[in-house]
């Protein structure tokens, strides 16, 4: 049987999110949300008590653990992104912490945030390495603290594919966003450098490829459908919500390299706006998302290029808008 991505955890995690609203926003003096992350970063020493040992707080100067300052640098980079770009102060819009938590468990093969923080597995050194290594992962996982915030789309079918595309089209554009790469030079990879030596593959999922990402005897063959036609119906994964998530982040691969330049400054504020916008419901299907996508992009751009991009990306994936 295949291995799949999804931990026990992590679904229970996912269950008592509810509680976030309890989480106490951070402000400066002056009452304005803060323009600098506000970092902590745990070491679980391998165990599963969360958030486990302090190690390193902002500003802090960097520790002896490259994956602590792994995640320190990707939890900064992704809050750059949101503050320069989209003019948020962290995923709450209100400088939330963000915090951070790595060797959790005994080789762990995932990363997960379990609704107020993230957390990192070294992975088991057969299948996959430490999660910190890619910060495309690092921003997914804080992501999906985002989405919470935000749309809270629901975590199942395909208001759940889209939670799960939302992470990873995040996650893309704060690794293009920190290479400094434009749409057309990005590999558009979510997690290369994280398969093991021994697998063959070159990354978890693949955006503008899906269903390409690896093909390996141990792991199977990555089955992200690209396109409506081969929607996955399953009980499994939430039904689906890590597979039929290729179909959304490849209708944002297409947008993005069909307008050139910056990802994250035309299709990537398209995205944000619809998941910030308030009119997006937690349950939302595809077509809905789409639609409302064509709508964001009348609204911020005029009904000019990139309406009809993104109308012509949607398209291509058999989503209707
Ligand atoms: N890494 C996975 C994710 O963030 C964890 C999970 O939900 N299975 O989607
Ligand atoms: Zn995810």
């Amino acid at each position: 049987a295949r291995r799949t991505l999804e931990a026990d955890g992590v679904r229970r995690a996912r269950r008592r999110l509810t509680a976030l609203a309890t989480v106490p926003a951070f402000r400066t003096a002056s009452g304005t949300p803060p323009t600098t992350p506000h970092r902590t970063l745990y070491d679980c020493r391998h165990g599963t008590d969360l958030p486990g040992h302090k190690v390193r707080g902002e500003g802090e100067d960097p520790t002896q653990d490259a994956s602590v300052n792994r995640a320190y640098a990707g939890l900064g980079a992704t809050f750059d992104l949101l503050h320069t770009e989209y003019g948020r102060s962290s995923i709450d819009g209100n400088g939330l912490p963000l915090t951070g938590s790595v060797h959790y468990g005994e080789k762990y093969n995932n990363a997960f945030f379990d609704g107020e923080q993230m957390v990192f597995g070294d992975g088991d050194g057969e299948i996959f390495l430490d999660f910190t290594l890619a910060v495309d992962v690092i921003a997914h996982e804080l992501a999906h603290g985002l989405t919470q915030y935000t749309a809270n789309l629901v975590y199942e079918g395909q208001s759940g594919a889209l939670n799960e595309s939302v992470s990873d089209v995040f996650g893309a554009l704060v690794k293009q966003y920190s290479l400094c790469q434009n749409a057309r030079e990005a590999d558009w990879l979510i997690g290369a450098g994280l398969l093991a030596p021994r697998v063959s593959g070159v990354a978890l999922r693949s955006m503008k490829a899906p269903g390409t990402a690896y093909d390996d005897d141990v792991l199977g063959k990555d089955p992200q459908p690209a396109t409506m036609d081969d929607y996955i119906q399953t009980d499994e994964d939430n039904g689906g919500v890590h597979l039929n998530s290729g179909i959304p982040n490849r209708a944002f691969y297409l947008l993005a390299t069909a307008l050139g330049g910056n990802a994250w400054e035309r299709a990537g504020h398209i995205w944000y706006d619809v998941l910030t916008g308030g009119e997006l419901a937690a349950d939302a299907e595809f077509a809905e998302f789409a639609r409302l996508t064509v709508a964001a992009a009348k609204t911020r751009f005029g009904a000019g290029d990139e309406a009809e991009a993104v109308v012509k990306a949607w398209s291509e994936v058999g989503v209707p808008t």
